[in-house]
């Protein structure tokens, strides 16, 4: 751990702080599975997810956290944290964070799902009858969450959203959350992705709205390969189907602990986020590595 004031810890994130205005954004290579934390560590992983972040901060061209992937005018860092941190940590800008996650869904899966087959909630509000698992929305929806304190993200109805934002707030956010998904899922498309639906966090800098948090990482989105599609149906996820597969072989109930992964899944799943690097951004990962230094 680096010297520096820890501020946060996420399930695979770290945030410290640099100074008054600036946090170090650090993705770690931990794993998550069926929100379980499993006990190795996937070797390249939170390069990775910071990768894809700075690839669609760089595409998107929106107000965003981002001030420099640069690490050496950080104070208090050693040289092996230095390396330890090149290509996975970025300065960010500290804001106020907006406490909702801002959920775009442009596909029926997942907690919007099972509301909706379950008679209705808030996710389900603008939707019409009839629609299957992994269904395409006739438009992307905008499905706000708060953050619960323990366990998972509670969806929230457009009427909660609003007292909790103010109007203004909340039509702004929407705006932005459903401009940035459209633009990505288009992005994803023209690679054979499905962008099925992903998360933001936005604050404020002053009086700047920022987009803030990772994006577009497939910890904070689902990703489909296209060809794997079918309506009605489950669809794996780019990146997580293979350890959860390998979970599904053990005996494991999804409490912790969880089982230990045998390095050739290890492997196996590294290779699968780097794919999903390549595919999604066009680039090459061993250059972005490399890039990276
Ligand atoms: C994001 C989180 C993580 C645990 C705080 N630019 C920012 N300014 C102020 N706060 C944040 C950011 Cl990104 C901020 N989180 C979510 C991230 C570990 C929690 F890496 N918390």
């Amino acid at each position: 751990m680096p010297a520096l004031p820890h501020i946060a810890s996420g399930k695979v994130r770290e945030i410290y702080e640099v100074d008054s205005e600036h946090l170090l954004f650090v993705a770690t290579d931990r794993i998550s599975a069926y929100d379980v934390i499993l006990n190795q560590l996937i070797p390249d992983k939170g390069k990775v997810l910071a990768g894809l972040s700075l690839h669609f901060f760089d595409l998107l061209d929106t107000p965003n956290h981002l001030v420099s992937t640069d690490l050496s005018g950080v104070d208090g860092l050693s040289e092996d944290e230095l390396d330890d941190m090149k290509g996975r940590a970025m300065v960010v800008r500290r804001a106020q964070v907006i406490p909702v996650e801002c959920v775009v869904r442009g596909y029926l899966y997942g907690s919007s799902w099972r509301e909706y087959r379950d008679g209705g909630g808030p996710t389900t509000e603008h939707l019409p009858p009839g629609l299957k698992l992994a269904d395409r929305l006739p438009e992307p929806i905008f499905t706000p969450a708060t953050k619960a304190t323990t366990g998972h993200d509670e969806n929230i109805t457009e009427s909660e959203t609003r007292n909790l934002l103010g109007d203004d707030l909340y039509e702004e956010l929407r705006k932005r959350s459903v401009d940035i998904y459209l633009r990505a899922s288009e992005h994803a498309a023209k690679k054979g992705v499905i962008l099925a639906d992903t998360k933001f966090e936005f604050g404020f800098a002053g009086d700047e709205l920022l987009l803030i948090d990772e994006v577009l990482t497939p910890d904070s989105s689902r990703y489909w390969p296209a060809d794997e599609w079918v309506p009605g149906r489950d669809v794996p996820s780019f990146d997580k189907q293979y350890v959860r597969e390998w979970l599904d072989t053990t005996d494991w109930d999804h409490s912790p602990p969880p089982p230990d992964l045998p390095d050739d899944i290890v492997e196996g799943t590294r290779t699968r986020y780097v794919e999903a690097y390549d595919r999604i951004t066009g680039a090459s990962f061993a250059d972005y590595l490399a890039r990276a230094g």
